[in-house]
């Protein structure tokens, strides 16, 4: 059986993942590309061989030639379209953040509790990246005993410029809330937002370094630089009793030139995460084929859990003070 998707979004992200169905995901065919620009659809589904262009999404998500849906258009429309894909029955690899809203997430939620069944698989991708579950494992096997803290860095070379300062918490650190939460099996209680001074904090993408706290009296701490210059860097360290995990940038090549050794960085996320998209792709067309979600992927639920602590997160920032978080009970269809 060939899964036939449809990608919502032709932008950056859109045409990675349609390259990645194309090329990479066996069982799965690219059938239609939608933009809000005709012309881009068209680009992305001349590249990468799908069947149709579309601009209206709702079309794309009902037509009887499309098994299952992948949203990657803006943030906004996240939510909308998923709602639209539960009502059609049809599975979602839906770009993060599910919502930016918890309201709106949980309007998600209640639509697959309704349902009986989870349709959202959410591209929380670094979950598959062998580095953080290197790191879960590790924790898992006891090799470092008790998890006591979590540094976190994420840095970008230059914010989009369509980033407003609180994108930083609502868009890039959603990656960190989820994977943090992944690796400790916690869920957060409170933030602390901090920015550092002298910085021009009405510049998109601003840097922000935040404390969170979670359940089990860990802390998890995540700087966000968004115009970080050099490149894109990712890292981290989980910190245990009996010792620590240190999370690196996979680096394939040292170029030896003048008397000098270098490393190059990833100029953004797509090449550091390839082989963890790639990985989430496959999962979600093997969820398609057989409804059976897949065991390590993120779900609305985790959507929630990370739009949750990033309003609060906002909250912090703004109020400059520490913002408890409080979650509804999570439904039973999301049980762990
Ligand atoms: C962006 O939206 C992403 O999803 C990237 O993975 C992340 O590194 C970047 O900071 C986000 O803004």
């Amino acid at each position: 059986m060939t899964i036939k998707i449809a990608i919502i979004g032709a932008g950056l992200m859109g045409a990675d993942h349609a390259r990645l169905i194309a090329e990479d995901v066996p069982g799965a065919t690219l059938q239609v590309v939608c933009d809000a620009s005709l012309e881009r659809a068209l680009k992305v589904a001349d590249d990468y061989g799908a069947a149709h262009a579309l601009t209206d999404p709702l079309q794309a998500i009902l037509r009887d030639d499309v098994d299952a849906v992948l949203i990657a258009s803006p943030d906004e429309t996240h939510a909308p379209l998923s709602l639209a894909a539960i009502e059609a029955g049809k599975p979602v690899l839906c770009e993060k953040p599910l919502s930016q809203s918890s309201e709106e997430c949980l309007r998600v939620i209640k639509a697959e509790v309704s349902a009986g069944r989870q349709f959202i698989q959410l591209g929380f991708m670094r979950r598959y990246d062998q580095s953080y579950r290197e790191m879960k494992s590790a924790l898992g096997r006891g090799e470092i005993g008790d998890a006591v803290m979590m540094h976190n860095f994420h840095r970008n070379v230059e914010a989009p410029s369509n980033f407003t300062g609180q994108m930083a918490i609502t868009n890039s650190a959603p990656h960190e809330f989820d994977v943090a939460r992944f690796v400790l099996d916690a869920d957060y209680t409170a933030i602390s937002v901090f920015q550092p001074a002298g910085i021009d904090a009405s510049r998109t993408g601003a840097p922000v370094f935040m404390v969170v706290e979670n359940d089990k009296g860990q802390l998890v701490n995540i700087e966000i630089n968004n115009n970080a210059a050099y490149g894109y860097d990712v890292r981290g360290e989980l910190v245990g009793q009996k010792g620590s995990v240190f999370l690196n940038t996979p680096i394939h090549t040292t170029y030896n030139t003048n008397l000098t050794a270098t490393e190059r960085y990833a100029p953004d996320w797509r090449p550091r995460f390839a082989e963890a998209y790639r990985i989430q792709n496959k999962a979600f067309v093997e969820f398609a084929k057989t409804g059976k979600f897949p065991a390590i992927a993120a779900n609305s639920w985790d959507g929630y859990c990370a739009a949750i602590v990033a309003e609060a997160g906002v909250q912090a920032l703004v109020k400059r003070e520490r913002i408890a978080i409080t979650m509804v009970d999570r439904p039973n269809l999301y049980a762990r």
